[in-house]
């Protein structure tokens, strides 16, 4: 999963991108290095881990994009920006809501002007759509799609809140619409604004239709390179409850239905992401496609339980031990066995 940071020229991409790397954002500058694969922070990985002492032990992790180069506001993006940007999953608007010494904050008019620019970028795609359709043979179907398209668009409204069905969306995978992607708009301020009260004053003046978190990426990226068991007082003394790698990934995580399940052993404790609704036989087959192909059944209790018992045998004593077959759905923390003919 990727989550692209965007925004523009000097409202702190970079810094944040370091903020949740825990990488100096000068030497991130140095290395040009845009792509990072960040670890999910998960007590329950920490716990099981604990308890089977495994050779290994392995998060889930979630990679940040910088999206570099960005434009003045109102400028507008160029295509190789643009392109950066199909690719994530997430877009994460960084808007400047601290005073850079010339020019005043304006959080709101960034973040409106990116959300409209990236309905723009779609608009254009929809409509040249539109045009080719009177010439080519299309479907009634998707002539019908791409016309409920460019109405919504017309009207501001987000792709992403129609309500399309799997099928429509299915039609649209080629054309990589910004639209279609959850966006997050963050905040990046002052030290002094990053109180709850204060950051909860930040985001209803935004009065955005959209979710926006508030953090300064300057306190945040100095407190990333901290040993982490300082962290929290440093944290806790600013009046915030968790790093931003944290809040972040777990709004990352709200916003795109993701859960977390895992599979324990002496070998290895692992945390494995997948949408939220997914099978029990499509999380086998995050693990590898055999085991969702032979799919038998899966063994399965949960990890809240298992840490509260102490070990697989008081689950199963309790009657907490359960065998689900493949549409069973699979729930955040749940722990996995995996049955199958291979
Ligand atoms: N006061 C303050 N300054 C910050 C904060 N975050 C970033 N800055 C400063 O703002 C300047 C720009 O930050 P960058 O992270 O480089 O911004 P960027 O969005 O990556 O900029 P471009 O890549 O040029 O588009 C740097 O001098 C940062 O040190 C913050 O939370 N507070
Ligand atoms: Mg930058």
């Amino acid at each position: 999963m990727k989550v692209g940071i965007i925004g523009y020229e000097g409202s702190g991409k970079t810094t944040i991108f370091g903020a949740l790397s825990g990488v100096d954002p000068e030497e991130l500058l140095q290395l040009r290095q845009q792509i990072r694969e960040v670890r999910v922070p998960d007590s329950r990985i920490d716990a099981l881990s604990e308890m089977y002492h495994p050779k290994k032990t392995i998060y889930a992790t979630i990679q940040f994009v910088d999206v570099m180069s960005g434009a003045a506001v109102g400028k507008g993006l160029d295509s190789s920006v643009l392109g950066k940007i199909r690719e994530v999953d997430l877009l994460a608007i960084c808007v400047r809501g601290f005073d850079n010494g010339y020019a005043k904050p304006e959080p709101k008019r960034e973040a409106q002007a990116m959300l409209s620019e990236l309905l723009l970028s779609d608009m254009e795609i929809v409509e040249r759509k539109v045009t080719r359709m009177q010439k080519e043979k299309v479907s009634d179907q998707e002539k019908a799609l791409f016309l409920k398209l460019q109405a919504a668009l017309e009207a501001e409204t987000w792709l992403k809140d129609l309500g399309l069905d799997k099928n429509e969306l299915d039609m649209l995978r080629g054309y990589q619409l910004m639209t279609l992607k959850p966006a997050l708009v963050i905040v990046n301020v002052d030290e002094s604004q990053v109180d709850e009260k204060s950051a909860g004053e930040v985001v209803s003046q935004l009065g955005l239709n959209c979710p926006a978190f508030v953090l300064s990426a300057r306190v945040e990226s100095e407190i990333a390179q901290l040993p982490e068991a300082d962290q929290a007082e440093f944290l806790k003394d600013l009046g915030i409850t968790a790093t931003a790698r944290e809040r972040f990934i777990r709004e990352s995580y709200r916003m795109l239905d993701l859960i977390s399940f895992f599979t324990v052993g002496e070998d290895e404790v692992r945390a494995w992401t997948v949408r939220k609704g997914s099978t029990a036989q499509e999380s086998a087959g995050k693990i590898h496609t055999d085991l969702a192909k032979h799919f038998i059944r899966a063994e399965k209790m949960t990890s809240a339980d298992l840490l509260a018992l102490g070990s697989e045998a008081a689950v199963k004593e309790a009657g907490k031990f359960k065998l689900e077959g493949k549409g069973y759905i699979t729930e955040d923390g749940d722990i996995l066995h995996i049955r199958a003919n291979v």
